[in-house]
């Protein structure tokens, strides 16, 4: 993937905010299992169906560790960030969510952080609050405080935001909200593949990401709920795998994580995140959090000798992802020329479109860092970039 040309340019790639490429190991794994292995789980006693249970469940125990939980019970496999936010928006909602309640979320997060819970308050009845962003991208803590209250049942933040690249303060959001009885969903989404994580530091109630960001195959998330709470839940889907027992007068469930996974799962996608962990924690992800920040204040510093250049977010503590707008230029333009340059960026609202009216505009260019990209890399975005605003601002 990372070694072909685009328009006869060497790719560079800076969109992993979006989605990673993959490690061999991880289409190998998904491939071997395809091709040897296959078979169903949880149902079946011939020894390809045990073998594919117990790789499943292994992947579990992998997760665990890898960010942190406590038990494999509350590590809950979904389809991505989107399923698991809109799970608990539901099941959380129902089970905890009363008229006259309020949650809270903030100006930063994504779609898929705002309008599970849009659709959910209207449901219950509660009242949607958000937390306003500072010019500088970070999050405006003081605002955060007041807006908490006794009748905020949930707060619902985003680790690191895609589009400004802020990391926010977790630690002391989660002991905040929980000081006045609120639960917490942290989404990380944009935190997982590029830092370590651990949920019961953070001590968050839910926390969620998408494997496909973390170059593992697509269609398959982690949900991480802790135990108590995920057992006080309804379910979100009913069908097979999610009961004890089934009967016309009434039907019994199981306890997470198999509550919260009904019907055949994703068996080769369950055990390409597995390879894609091993990748990671060989690699080590505090080597892979070093090797982004240099490459984040490298980018930068190039970036700051473009005078028509403006970058959207610079909060202290920040994630390999810049955003931006050149005067005179539509990023849409912007992002087609880079792309005739070799240069693959993201450009539009990237799915935050209350954060793009927030800094007064309707979308940004966003190049987005990962372990595989280096400083060559910087060069060319940087180099392409100025040929390329050279040629728009002459027009
Ligand atoms: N952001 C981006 O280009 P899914 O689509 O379910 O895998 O992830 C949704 C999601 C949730 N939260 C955050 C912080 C995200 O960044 C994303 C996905 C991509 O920024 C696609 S819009």
């Amino acid at each position: 993937m990372l070694s072909q040309k685009m328009h006869e340019r060497p790719l560079v790639y800076l969109d992993s905010a979006a989605t990673a490429q993959k490690p061999a190991c991880v289409i190998d794994a998904v491939n071997d299992f395809y091709t040897i292995h296959y078979g169903t789980v949880h149902r079946a006693v011939y020894q390809l169906a045990s073998y594919a249970t117990e790789s499943y469940q292994q992947v579990r125990e992998k997760a665990r560790t890898f960010i942190g939980a406590r038990s494999a019970n509350e590590v809950i496999f979904t389809r991505g960030t989107t399923e698991s936010i809109n799970m608990i928006a539901y099941s959380y909602g129902k089970a905890f969510i009363r008229p006259g309640d309020e949650i809270l979320i903030t100006e930063m997060e994504h779609h898929s952080n705002i309008v599970p819970w849009q659709i959910a308050c209207e449901d219950r009845g509660a009242s949607l609050k958000v937390v306003p962003v500072l010019d500088n991208g970070e999050l405006d803590l003081a605002a955060f405080r007041s807006l908490l209250s006794e009748k905020t049942k949930l707060v619902a933040v985003t680790h690191v935001s895609n589009t400004l690249g802020t990391v926010n303060p977790i630690q002391a959001i989660v002991a905040d909200a929980h000081e006045v009885g609120a639960h917490v969903l942290v989404d990380g989404a944009q935190a997982v593949p590029h830092s370590p994580v651990n949920v019961a530091e953070l001590d968050c109630d839910f926390y969620a990401f998408s494997v496909h960001k973390a170059f593992g195959p697509t269609g398959i998330g982690v949900l991480y709920g802790k135990e108590d709470l995920l057992n006080q839940l309804p379910p979100y889907q009913g069908g097979g795998d999610m009961i004890d027992k089934v009967a016309f007068e009434k039907t019994t469930y199981q306890d997470a994580p198999l509550r919260f996974e009904a019907g055949t799962p994703m068996i080769a996608e369950v055990i390409g995140l597995g390879a894609a962990i091993d990748y990671l924690n060989e690699i080590g992800m505090e080597n892979i959090q070093q090797w982004e920040h240099q490459l984040l204040v490298y980018a930068e510093e190039q970036l700051r000798e473009i005078d028509a250049l403006r970058v959207i977010g610079q909060s202290k503590n920040k994630g390999a992802i810049i955003s931006f707008l050149v005067e005179g230029v539509h990023h849409l333009d912007l992002g087609t020329f880079l792309d005739l340059q070799g240069v693959a960026v993201r450009t539009g609202h990237h799915c935050t479109q209350p954060l793009m009216k927030r800094f007064g505009t309707t979308g940004t260019t966003r190049a987005s860092f990962a372990l595989y990209n280096n400083r060559e890399d910087v060069d060319r975005f940087v180099s392409a970039l100025k040929t390329v605003i050279q040629k728009l601002h002459a027009y």
